[in-house]
């Protein structure tokens, strides 16, 4: 390559040596048109590019080679030190045996990586988080990735926030954090980083070339966990036309980039070919999902109003994921539909019957968990089921009061039911997970909230739930509040709003 008295552009390199953590396979020689060491320039091609090895050979006035000066990258050591820089040499003094040295690097990045099992095809990744502001709320958010990027199945080997005065338009983060990020995945051997922001199409792409990985962000996880699970022929339907609308923006004219970009993790992406039949493609398929998903609405539509003439009232559970729902219904309904302590466990929500004394029945029906930051791919995806909210007598809003966060997590399932707008069926916000929290707060929090407290997975706790319900859909006791008691006039129109 030919560069000019300041810089020399480095082509996208297609990778020698294949498998995780290794070097590139590649050495960059180049010329200092002068007595210069190494420059930051350098040493960040080294990183991002994993080279084996960067040197870099002074020219003097006459034209003679001068000092050679080279450094290679360093497995993970105590002293926190990325590479080594070897003492200045001249070039026919260079006695390095190169294949020897980065032979016996590679076995050392291996080993300091620790051992994988055989077989073990898992995603390993490096969770990162670029914000302007609030760190601990940025910390907080990663707990909660890393719990998602569990649910998909992928190992976390680190989680990284940068705090920036500015979002780089290209990067997201700043190149030293880019180049600190890129000597970590070759030390822990990542494979691949997911950002908790959501990324747009150019960042994606551009830190993906830049450090030669799979790059995700929270959205993608989120839609591939929902792939993943998705089991019934509607809940398939509703998560591939979320994924495509995802991927339609972000596909491009050259391959290489998106097998990297539209793989997701295990490739449950669709498949790749050329870019304007597979955009023209992405299309057809969205018009054609969009359509099956308009004639599922209809008949839902019908169910719903067979329903209706057998007079059977309709509790639905919302609520934020692993907040207990599913548990919640089997236990009300003595059913075992999975629950596990996982995000996004249910994806195709039951519905149950529970008989209630002097013949009453009503249908209970579990809901997808809602989450921060819920892709808005995937609320319009499914916003078909999540309308049919609408037509429930009463949605129980359980929380997990044990979860450091319930107070956000609630403000967060208040926000998206107020979008889908379901505002209409009044709301019992119930406290769950009490065996977790001192008596004192759920006392409080019940007060506040006019709310009941519970342990879903002891059915002898339900009781008071239970004859909640039968007061609020028989009876003549007034309706829960929607919001808690020192929020004045709500509480008027809910009681207006609601039905008895
Ligand atoms: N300690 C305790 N754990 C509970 C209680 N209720 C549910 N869990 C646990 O909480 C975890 C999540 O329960 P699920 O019923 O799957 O939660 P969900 O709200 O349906 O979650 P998603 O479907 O993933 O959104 C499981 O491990 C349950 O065993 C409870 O009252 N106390
Ligand atoms: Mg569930």
């Amino acid at each position: 390559m030919v560069g000019d008295a300041r810089s020399l552009e480095i082509p996208p390199l297609e990778r020698v040596r294949q498998g995780m953590g290794r070097l590139q396979g590649l050495r960059c020689v180049h010329t200092h048109l002068g007595p210069e060491p190494l420059n930051k320039d350098d040493l960040n091609d080294l990183a991002i590019l994993r080279l084996d090895m960067m040197v870099a050979v002074e020219v003097q006035p006459d034209g003679l080679p001068g000092m050679a000066h080279s450094a290679h990258l360093l497995p993970s050591n105590a002293a926190g030190k990325q590479w080594e820089v070897l003492p200045p040499t001249p070039p026919s003094q260079l006695e390095v045996n190169f294949l020897r040295l980065v032979h016996s690097l590679e076995e050392e990045f291996a080993r300091a990586q620790g051992v994988r099992e055989l077989g073990d095809t898992r995603d390993r990744a490096i969770l990162m988080s670029v914000v302007t502001s609030d760190r601990l709320g940025a910390e907080e958010s990663l707990t909660e990735l890393t719990e998602l990027a569990r649910a998909a199945n992928i190992v976390v080997l680190d989680a990284l926030v940068q705090l920036r005065h500015q979002i780089d338009p290209k990067y997201l983060l700043g190149r030293g954090k880019l180049r600190e990020l890129a000597i970590k995945t070759l030390q822990l051997g990542a494979d691949l980083i997911v950002f908790d922001q959501e990324l747009t199409p150019t960042q994606a792409r551009s830190i993906s070339e830049a450090i030669d990985l799979k790059v995700i962000d929270r959205t993608q996880l989120i839609l591939d966990i929902f792939a993943k699970r998705a089991s019934s022929r509607d809940g398939k339907i509703q998560v591939e036309l979320a994924q495509l609308k995802y991927l339609l923006p972000r596909l491009r004219t050259k391959e290489s980039g998106l097998s990297r970009l539209t793989g997701g993790i295990g490739s449950r992406g669709p498949g790749e070919t050329t870019f304007e039949i597979q955009r023209r493609r992405v299309r057809e398929r969205i018009h054609r999902l969009e359509q099956q998903i308009e004639a599922l609405r209809g008949g839902r539509r019908q169910k719903r109003s067979l329903r209706e003439r057998k007079d059977m009232p309709v509790i639905s559970i919302v609520g934020y994921t692993n907040a207990g729902k599913t548990t919640l219904l089997n236990s009300l309904t003595n059913s075992h539909a999975w629950a596990a302590d996982q995000p996004f466990a249910t994806l195709d929500p039951m519905s149950r019957r529970l008989r209630f004394p002097e013949d009453r029945e009503v249908i209970v029906t579990d809901t997808v968990g809602f989450i921060r930051h819920l892709p808005k791919e995937l609320i319009a995806a499914f916003r078909a089921t999540l309308e049919e909210l609408r037509s429930a007598d009463l949605l129980i809003h359980l929380v997990d009061a044990s979860h450091p966060h319930f107070e956000d997590q609630m403000d967060t399932v208040v926000g998206l039911l107020k979008e889908l707008g379901l505002d209409e069926p009044p709301v019992l916000t119930v406290f769950n997970k009490r065996d977790q929290v001192a008596p004192q707060l759920t006392q409080n929090l019940c007060r506040l909230y006019d709310a009941i407290a519970i342990e879903a997975r002891n059915p002898a706790t339900l009781p008071p739930l239970i004859a909640r319900i039968q007061s609020i859909l028989w009876g003549q006791f007034p309706l829960p509040r929607r919001y808690p008691a020192d929020e004045e006039g709500v509480l008027e129109a809910a009681a207006m709003g609601g039905r008895g």
